[in-house]
């Protein structure tokens, strides 16, 4: 069936040095109690880079220099048809500033091999290797219900792929 419902644009941008990846604790609203990459909504008029810059900045004080775009996921809960997410995941691999905590994130260095799977979205060990692995990729998920501090999504079905470009 074709969807025409509107679906909200987001970022989601994972900053990576070396051995280790950068994820922010969430410590409010959509995903709270969930470590996760930095992003959110496009602002009006904004680019999507634009969009993803602006919240790695604000949200962990970091200031982007490269990124790239390496994946397009869709999120769709069966909880609510309505809300339908388009997330554009950036791999940020140069920057500057430290991490800091702020309201919305609470920042923390991880290994790549230590990765918190249990405390993030499921979705993410699907593709979250994958852009470790310099792959770019595209996906659906489907969830019963939004996670948040005390439950977690549970993916009812997706469907991954990877892509060339
Ligand atoms: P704000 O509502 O705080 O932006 N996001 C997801 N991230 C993962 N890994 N899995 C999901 O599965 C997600 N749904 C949303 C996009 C919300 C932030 O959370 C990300 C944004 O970076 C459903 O503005």
């Amino acid at each position: 069936m074709i969807n025409q419902k509107p679906k909200k644009i987001l970022t989601l941008c994972l900053i990576v040095k070396d051995t280790r990846i950068l994820l922010g604790m969430k410590k409010r609203g959509f995903g709270e109690g969930r470590w996760n990459g930095f992003g959110g909504k496009l602002e009006q008029g904004e680019t999507i880079d634009a969009a993803a810059r602006r919240e790695v900045q604000e949200e962990s004080g970091i200031t982007v220099t490269t990124m790239n775009e390496v994946g397009v996921l869709d999120f769709e809960f069966q909880s609510d048809p309505t809300k339908l997410m388009e997330v554009h995941v950036f791999k940020v691999t140069e920057f500057s500033g430290e991490a800091i905590e702020t309201e919305e994130m609470k920042p923390q260095w991880f290994e790549k091999n230590e990765i918190p799977y249990s405390q993030m979205w499921s979705d993410d060990e699907h593709w979250l290797p994958l852009l470790l692995a310099g792959k770019k990729f595209k996906g659906t998920f489907l969830f019963d219900r939004p996670s948040d501090a005390t439950y977690s999504a549970k993916i009812i079905s997706k469907n991954l792929v990877e892509v060339q470009k």
